[in-house]
C-alpha cells in the first residue's frame, strides 16, 4: 500500500468517525421533548373533538386536528390516585400498591426516574395527589392533596406558598415559567397537572358567567331506572338527583351561622331548593328539582373545563412561538372519565364507558400524521412505556403496559391487545360504589361485582349506552362464557392475585402539606 493510499484510507476512516459521532449527537439532540397535560375528571364526551353535545373545546381540538385522537383509551382503575400511580409506574394498582386513596411508595421505579437518569430534564407542576412527595423530578411544585381552586397553595421541597389567582391559570403560568427557565441542553419531560374540573367544580368568574343560566342538553340515559342490572347501580351514592350537596350546587348559606354550622349546612343533600325566578321566590321539588340539579352541576363543570381549554391554547401558543412545536410530543388527557348525568350519575369509579374512557390527544409534527385516529385499545398502563419508547429508552420488563408509539405513527402491531382488564376496589369508598373487576373487548364488556357475586354484560355494538344487561340472556350465553375465559386469562396475565380484595391500605393522600415558606418571617 503506497503512502497516498494509506493517507486516503485514514482520511476516510476519520471522516467515517466524524459521521458516526455527528450522527449519534444529532440523534441525541433529536430526542423529543414531552409535554404531558392532564386534567382531573375531564370526560371525553366534554370535548368537542370527541363529539360533545354540551360544549366546545377549540384549543384541545387543535391537538386532534394537528395530531391524533385515541378513541379507546381506558383507565384500569377509574379514580384519581390509582390512575396517577399507574401513569407513573406503568403498572396496575395491585402491582404499584395504590388501589385506593393511599400513598405511593416513591422509592419504586417510575417513568420520571428513568427519563431523568437518561438525561431528560424532568418537571412536575400541579395536582400530584399521591401522598408522598414526587421523586424523579428535577423540579416539582404541587398542590397539597386536592388543592383549592382560588388562590391555590402549592409546595415544593422548600415549603408552601399561596399563589394569587385561579388554579388553572396559576398552573399554566408555572408550567410556562418552568419551561422558560429549563436547561436548554437537555430534552424535557414536563407534567402539567390541573385540579380542574374536579368536584366541587368552582369556575372562575369569566367562565361561570359564560355558562350561568345556559340550558345544557340532558344525556339520553339521565333517567335510567337501572332495570335488569345488578344491585350496584341501585346502591351507589353518586346520583345527580340524590347526592349532590348544597356546596356542589353553590347554594348560599343563611347569614349568622358559625363556621361549623355553615359546613354542616353546605353538606346537606337538599330535597327542596328555593330559587328566584324573575324576582319571585320559588320552591323546587321532585322532577323539577332533579332537572335543576343536573343543570347547576353541568354549568359549573363545563365552565371549569372551558378555563382549561383556554389555558391549553395558551400553552400551545407559547410552545409554537418558542420554536418548540416540531420536536415536542404534546399529550392531553385526564386521569379518568366522568359521568355527566349519564345513568343519572356524577363521579367515576364504575366500569361503564363514560367513567373509564380517557380523552387522549397527541401532537408531534413529523411523526404523528395530522388528523389521525387510533381505535386500538389503549390504557393508562401504556403511558409510561410510551414516554420511554419515544425517548429511546428500553421499557423495563416489569412495566405492564405497552408503548403506544407505533399507534402514534399510524401502525397497529399485529399482536396488539384485543381486550383490557379493569379493577375497582374502593368499596364502600365515598359513594358506596361496589367493588368490581371486568374485561372490555372491542365489542363487549363483562363486569363482575365480586363481593356480591353478580354480573353485568353489555354488547357495546348494539347497546353502546350500556342499558341492557345481557348476562342472563340465553342467546348471550356463548359470548358470556368467552368473555369469562378472557377475564380470567387477563387476571392471570397481569398477575392479579386478589392482593387487595379484602384488605385495603389506609388513606393517606389528602394532608395539608408543609408549612409556608414565609411562616417564620
Ligand atoms: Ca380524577
Amino acid at each position: 500500500m503506497n503512502k497516498w493510499v494509506r493517507v486516503a484510507l485514514s482520511a476516510l476512516c476519520f471522516a467515517c468517525l466524524l459521521l458516526v459521532t455527528a450522527d449519534s449527537s444529532s440523534s441525541a439532540e433529536k430526542r423529543p421533548n414531552i409535554l404531558y397535560i392532564m386534567t382531573d375528571d375531564h370526560a371525553a364526551h366534554a370535548l368537542s373533538c370527541y363529539g360533545s353535545q354540551v360544549n366546545q373545546t377549540p384549543h384541545m381540538d387543535r391537538l386532534a386536528t394537528e395530531g391524533i385522537r385515541f378513541d379507546r383509551c381506558f383507565a384500569t382503575n377509574s379514580i384519581c390516585t390509582p390512575s396517577r400511580a399507574t401513569i407513573m409506574t406503568g403498572k396496575y394498582s395491585h402491582k404499584n400498591g395504590v388501589p385506593v386513596f393511599n400513598r405511593l411508595d416513591g422509592s419504586q421505579q417510575t417513568v420520571a426516574k428513568l427519563l431523568q437518569a437518561s438525561g431528560y430534564y424532568t418537571a412536575f407542576v400541579g395536582k400530584w395527589h399521591l401522598g408522598s412527595d414526587p421523586t424523579g423530578f428535577d423540579y416539582w411544585n404541587i398542590l397539597p392533596g386536592q388543592g383549592r381552586y382560588n388562590n391555590p397553595i402549592l409546595y415544593d421541597k422548600d415549603g408552601s406558598e399561596v399563589y394569587a389567582g385561579y388554579a388553572t391559570d396559576v398552573i399554566t403560568d408555572l408550567t410556562i415559567g418552568v419551561l422558560k427557565n429549563r436547561p436548554k441542553d437537555k430534552p424535557f419531560f414536563m407534567m402539567s397537572h390541573h385540579k380542574a374540573p374536579h368536584r366541587e367544580w368552582t369556575p372562575d368568574e369569566k367562565h361561570r358567567r359564560m355558562f350561568a343560566g345556559k340550558q345544557i342538553p340532558e344525556p339520553t340515559t339521565l333517567w335510567d331506572d337501572y332495570q335488569g342490572r345488578t344491585d350496584a347501580l341501585r346502591e351507589q351514592k353518586q346520583s345527580v338527583f340524590n347526592d349532590l350537596t348544597r356546596l356542589d350546587l353553590k347554594l348560599v348559606p343563611p347569614a349568622g351561622l358559625s363556621q361549623q354550622e355553615r359546613q354542616a349546612w353546605l353538606a346537606v343533600k337538599p330535597t327542596e331548593v328555593e330559587i328566584e325566578v324573575d324576582g319571585q321566590k320559588k320552591i323546587l321539588t321532585g322532577t323539577e328539582l332533579k332537572r335543576w340539579k343536573y343543570q347547576r352541576y353541568m354549568q359549573d363543570y363545563l365552565a371549569c373545563v372551558q378555563s382549561v381549554d383556554d389555558n391549553v391554547g395558551r400553552l400551545l401558543d407559547w410552545l409554537d412561538a418558542n420554536g418548540l412545536r416540531d420536536n415536542t410530543l404534546v399529550i392531553y388527557t385526564s386521569d379518568q372519565g366522568f359521568f355527566l348525568g349519564d345513568h343519572g350519575l356524577y363521579d367515576k369509579r364504575f366500569m361503564y364507558e363514560e367513567s373509564i374512557k380517557m380523552p387522549f390527544l397527541a401532537r408531534w409534527p413529523g411523526t404523528i400524521k395530522a388528523g389521525s385516529l387510533a381505535t386500538a385499545l389503549a390504557t393508562n398502563c401504556d403511558f409510561a412505556p410510551t414516554f420511554l419508547d419515544v425517548a429511546g429508552i428500553r421499557v423495563p420488563r416489569d412495566m405492564q403496559g405497552r408503548s403506544l408509539a407505533p399507534l402514534l405513527r399510524g401502525q397497529r402491531p399485529g399482536d396488539w391487545r384485543d381486550s383490557m382488564y379493569y379493577r375497582y376496589y374502593h368499596d364502600p369508598g365515598h359513594h358506596d360504589t361496589r367493588a368490581h373487576y371486568g374485561v372490555r373487548t372491542d365489542t363487549h364488556k363483562l363486569m363482575y361485582f365480586w363481593r356480591k357475586d353478580q354480573w353485568e354484560c353489555y354488547d357495546l355494538v348494539k347497546d353502546p349506552e350500556e342499558m341492557r344487561n345481557i348476562y342472563n340472556d340465553p342467546a348471550a350465553k356463548p359470548i358470556v362464557e368467552k368473555l369469562k375465559q378472557e377475564l380470567y386469562r387477563l387476571k392471570k396475565e397481569v398477575e392479579d392475585e386478589d392482593q387487595f380484595s379484602s384488605e385495603l391500605p389506609p388513606a393517606g393522600v389528602d394532608g395539608p402539606g408543609p408549612a409556608r415558606k414565609n411562616a417564620t418571617r
